[in-house]
């Protein structure tokens, strides 16, 4: 694929993600153990041989970079081949940032023309799921598109979060709606997108001098190209989540404990980068006398002595003797101390429970006062480094 770059937007806070979000952009939060959000989309890549890629980072970049690094874990190193991380202008002013996701390409239009590409491929670092772009490539060739989008059928309930849009019988999008109130179809954009590279530059390049655009893919730039253009909807089935809310993020989580789910690491060949906190170098995971372990993802460097079940564990989280962990995404190197019991917890990285304590087991849901919207699922969560002392009960 040398005629196509792949950009990705990395720059998200993802605000619903809270707590894990809010020391790291939205791609580099840890998922299913050893990976990272981004990881998806950058082997969906690799995978299509794609050669060159943007990354677009803004919100709190310092674990994507060093994430990503060199990008030989994808394959995106040598002498034609490469992953350029692309921050906002650093400039004294808040306004040099980014102001939208187009804003965000426009302001990197010199890294495209670099290459002259014949086709851009614009994904989100956001999702979970793997794709084979060549067919998408093939078929926006096929149809001599200017743009074609990614979509899936979603719910009608939840149709209001994305960009929905009406196709016509030959499959040429004819409405878009971004995030409408009341959806007119159930079509909804994945956010993954192939734009023939000139169109895609003319159209930003009108975009950043219109005072009244939000600058924005999904709100500005789409709606803008739908009567203008030749516009192409290419239908995906198969396993697609954006992990954007605690709840959606513990359960794609635990979907790959489900051999149903469609979320099958191993086949899609996912790649990480295992240098980060020395990973490739631990010791394989110890399961002790008391271990009883079951339905559970246990990385390197873990040592078991207590009861798993359902559960993800990254590198170096050791349970302790009579220790509990259930239905719960527990981050590196935390430690779960004697007979402590933890439910329904989403863990970020070093936590130490101490001995004895209960979280999630009892008691009622009450939402969190400061995030009623976002922390009212039942699910408990813990920042990096949180601490919890023995024998309390959360
Ligand atoms: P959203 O995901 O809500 O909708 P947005 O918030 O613009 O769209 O984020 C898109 C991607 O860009 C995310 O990966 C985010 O991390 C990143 N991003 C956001 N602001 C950025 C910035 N300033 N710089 C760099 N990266 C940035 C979009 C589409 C919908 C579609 C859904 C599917 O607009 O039409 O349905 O994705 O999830
Ligand atoms: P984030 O959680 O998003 O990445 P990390 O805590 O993994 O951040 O830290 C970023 C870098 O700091 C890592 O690449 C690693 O080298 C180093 N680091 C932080 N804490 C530890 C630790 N407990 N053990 C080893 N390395 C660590």
């Amino acid at each position: 694929m040398r005629d196509t770059i792949a950009m990705v937007l990395a720059g998200g806070q993802g605000s619903r993600l809270i707590i894990f979000s809010s020391a790291r952009a939205k791609p580099a939060v840890p998922f299913g153990g050893i990976y990272r959000i981004i990881d998806f989309s950058l082997s969906n890549v690799m995978h299509a041989r794609i050669n060159v890629v943007g990354v677009l980072t803004q919100y709190r970049p310092s674990s994507l970079m060093d994430h990503l690094k060199s990008g030989a874990p994808w394959d995106l190193i040598g002498r034609k081949r490469e992953i350029k991380v692309l921050p906002p202008y650093t400039g004294t002013h808040s306004s040099d940032w980014y102001k939208g996701t187009a804003d965000a390409i426009y302001q990197n239009l010199w890294y495209i023309k670099r290459y002259h590409p014949k086709n851009v491929l614009l994904l989100s670092g956001d999702h979970i799921y793997s794709m084979d772009y060549w067919k998408m490539l093939a078929y926006h060739q096929e149809k001599d598109a200017d743009l074609t989008i990614a979509t899936m059928n979603v719910p009608l309930s939840e149709a209001n979060r994305f960009g929905i849009m009406t196709v016509n019988e030959e499959n040429r999008i004819v409405r878009f709606h971004e995030k409408p109130k009341q959806p007119e179809s159930t079509l909804a954009s994945m956010g993954v997108y192939v734009f023939k590279a000139d169109v895609l530059i003319e159209k930003l390049e009108i975009d950043a001098r219109n005072p009244e655009s939000q600058h924005d893919f999904g709100g500005n730039i789409i709606p803008g190209m739908i009567a203008e253009c030749q516009v192409y909807n290419y239908v995906f089935e198969g396993y697609w989540r954006d992990v954007g809310t605690v709840q959606s993020y513990l359960d794609a989580n635990m979907d790959m404990l489900d051999q149903q789910s469609g979320l099958d690491i191993a086949a899609w060949g996912v790649r990480t980068n295992l240098e980060e906190r020395g990973v490739a170098d631990r010791p394989p995971a110890k399961c002790l006398a008391q271990a009883e372990v079951a339905n559970a993802v246990v990385s390197r460097g873990c040592v078991i002595n207590g009861t798993v079940e359902h559960s993800i564990l990254s590198p170096g989280v050791t349970v302790e003797e009579g220790a509990i962990v259930r239905n719960s995404v527990i981050m590196h190197d935390c430690h779960i101390g004697k007979r402590a019991v933890v439910e329904n917890i989403v863990s970020d990285k070093d936590v130490i429970f101490g001995e004895g304590c209960q979280i999630g087991v009892s008691g009622e849901n009450i939402p969190n006062q400061d995030f009623p919207k976002y922390l009212s699922t039942g699910i408990t969560i813990l920042g990096k480094d949180a601490m919890v002392p023995p024998h309390v009960v959360v």
